[in-house]
């Protein structure tokens, strides 16, 4: 994430890749603050192993654009909500990117963090079955909790 203001939400995505059992490591990472050490970061993800980057920015959000800059890895750009302009600034800024280098964006703010994190279990698990079957038991509790409301 471009800032530790964003881990507030950013640490949701992170709570989603634990409840999975994903490995994952969270860093603080300026696209315009340390452009330098992102881009090393970033280029060197992929011979550690990293298969998923999901980069999360506000205001002028261009962190997810950059690290897709750098690696060939998929991209997923979580948009934080801004106090100035409720994060819209953060959406464009996160989407709009020239074709050829594309970043896969989410919703802006906490649906966005853990949405991030689902889509990244999701490809991750086109590779492990075991995964796959944990999103399918994921998604069946959901549907239970959802049927399962009440209403006063
Ligand atoms: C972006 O600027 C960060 O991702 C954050 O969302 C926003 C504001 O950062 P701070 O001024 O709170 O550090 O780079």
């Amino acid at each position: 994430m471009g800032s530790k203001s964003d881990w507030d939400v950013m640490r949701q995505a992170g709570e989603v890749l634990t409840k999975f059992g994903v490995d994952h490591e969270c860093r603080v990472l300026s696209a315009h603050r340390t452009p330098k050490e992102t881009a090393e970061y970033v280029s060197a993800a992929e011979g550690r192993g990293m298969e998923v980057i999901i980069a999360a920015a506000g205001g002028a959000a261009h962190l997810a654009g950059v690290c897709a800059a750098h690696t060939v890895l998929p991209v997923l750009g979580v948009p934080m909500e801004s106090a100035a302009l409720k994060g819209m600034d953060s959406l464009l800024s996160t989407v709009q990117m020239p074709a050829g280098i594309p970043v896969g964006t989410l919703a802006i703010g906490a649906p966005g963090a853990r949405n991030a994190a689902l889509l990244a279990i999701a490809i991750l698990a086109n590779s492990r079955p075991k995964l796959r079957d944990l999103i399918r038991q994921f998604r069946a509790e959901q549907s239970t909790k959802v049927l399962n409301e009440t209403l006063p």
